[in-house]
């Protein structure tokens, strides 16, 4: 099933021809209301006139989420906040956070993209929906809720966590189709199983999950453990929150991006010299419809490759493979976003601690864990006779990096020197987890 037949099988010439004028128009807006890319655009020596051609876009300059991080919260607004209806933000502590800003039209966009991603996962207005992605500043919830009213299917907003409450919904409410991460589908699989549920009685038939990497075997666990099929969903806060690619039912091989909205590139993450469709490489994507927050060339950081090749559902939109990795160090921690050096701030800002830590990431069952070990300084470690002493700088850290991160971690303080040093680029990362 297909929810727009007019934008979503375009022959591709008069897509691009779409996206060429639509490009044209985004470039040109930037440049008369955002400083950052008139500086930008002037400095690489390049101007909206330039493009004449969707090519002539590889001319342009990247936009990095380091430059979103600059213009904390709202400098790259294209808009006045007057005309801001909703304001999303990744999680961080001040000022590294990444906000971003919907007008009313961004909002409607939005909400036909999620439209088309869960009719492409078969869903109709029929469907009884559990939505377990967090509400709040996180945009899986709320940018999922709306899509799923617009195609009148009975919402549950449940957002995230309450396992059990979960579980009692699932079994009383009768939802045909739910939404969360997949570690998250697994968790409530095997929970359910503790007790006692016969997860493939449910009602349930399908399940739409992303906002964290996951692979085909997990899929075929997920698809097993609650007997439904199981689709990928794929988005990112800076171009918009889910909805920017999605699995159809058809296909169930790679995500249609919606490209008469997005324009997508795969670079090569070193050189940031354009790949030919099929091959590896870094997403970069450019909004082209978008008012509030209009996005050129952002680099996505994640992994993945173009599927050029025509899909059996009918929709022109080329695919892209799963995510496979992130060109830089950040990791998704049961569906959280942290950079390292996120965690360093927290533990900078308390005395006695050095700037040696590794962060240890596993799976516990399907919930995957997250250990921090930081070295105490000489001092400290000399004074603090005292277990409680160190017990109590434990808590705070802990306590710090779930209220800046939003991350529970288990954070162990170590002997001084104890920890790895390194030559090079440190490697704080030891990620455990097998996907
Ligand atoms: O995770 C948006 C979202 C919500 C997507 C619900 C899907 C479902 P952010 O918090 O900004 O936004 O995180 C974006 O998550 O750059 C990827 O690294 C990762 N990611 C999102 N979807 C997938 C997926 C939301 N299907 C970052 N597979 C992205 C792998 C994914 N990684």
């Amino acid at each position: 099933m297909i929810y727009n037949e007019d934008f979503e099988t375009l022959p591709r010439e008069v897509l691009e021809a779409l996206q060429l004028k639509r490009l044209r128009q985004v470039v040109q807006r930037v440049y008369h209301t955002v400083g950052f890319y008139r500086r930008a655009f002037d400095e690489a020596g390049v101007q909206p006139d330039d493009i004449k051609t969707l090519d002539d876009l590889r001319r342009f300059p990247f936009t990095a989420k380091q430059d979103l991080r600059a213009n904390y919260p709202f400098g790259l607004f294209a808009v006045p906040m007057s005309s801001i209806v909703r304001l999303h933000a990744s999680s961080g502590t001040t000022g590294r956070s990444t906000v971003v800003g919907y007008t009313k039209r961004d909002i409607d966009t939005w909400t036909e993209l999620m439209a088309r991603c869960l009719v492409a996962a078969g869903l109709t207005k029929n469907d009884i929906f559990l939505n377990a992605y967090g509400y709040g500043l996180f945009t899986g919830g709320l940018g999922i809720h709306y899509g799923a009213e617009k195609i009148g299917a009975s919402v549950i907003p449940m957002s995230g966590g309450n396992t059990k409450r979960q579980l009692m919904i699932l079994q009383d409410f009768g939802p045909t189709a739910i939404c969360c991460t997949p570690s998250y589908a697994l968790n409530l699989a095997e929970e359910g199983k503790a007790m006692g549920i016969d997860m493939k009685t449910l009602k349930l038939r399908v399940g739409i999950f992303g906002a964290e990497p996951w692979s085909e075997k997990m899929r075929l666990e997920i698809e097993d453990a609650l007997g439904i099929t199981a689709l990928n969903l794929y988005g990112l806060s800076e171009i918009m929150g889910p909805g920017v690619s999605m699995e159809c039912q058809e296909g169930r091989h790679g995500m249609h991006v919606f490209e008469d909205h997005f324009l997508v590139e795969a670079i090569n993450p070193d050189t940031g010299e354009v790949l030919p469709p099929g091959e590896e490489g870094e997403l970069v994507f450019t909004t082209l419809t978008k008012e509030a927050f209009p996005l050129i060339r952002f680099r996505s950081r994640d992994i993945s490759r173009l599927l050029p090749e025509p899909c059996r559902c009918g929709r022109t939109l080329y695919r892209m493979d799963r995510v496979t990795g992130r060109s830089d160090d950040m990791l998704i921690i049961r569906g959280v976003n942290i950079f390292p050096s996120q965690v360093e701030a927290v533990i900078m800002e308390i005395e006695g601690l050095e700037p040696h830590y590794q962060l240890i990431v596993d799976r516990a069952g399907n919930l995957d864990t997250l250990e921090v070990q930081v070295e105490v300084s000489e001092q400290l470690f000399s004074n603090a006779d005292e277990v409680k002493v160190l017990q109590n700088m434990e808590r705070r850290i802990t306590k710090n990096i779930k209220d800046y991160l939003g991350v529970s971690a288990r954070v162990k303080l170590v002997e001084p020197k104890s920890l790895q040093r390194f030559e090079g680029k440190a490697s704080r990362v030891l990620d455990k987890r097998q996907i």
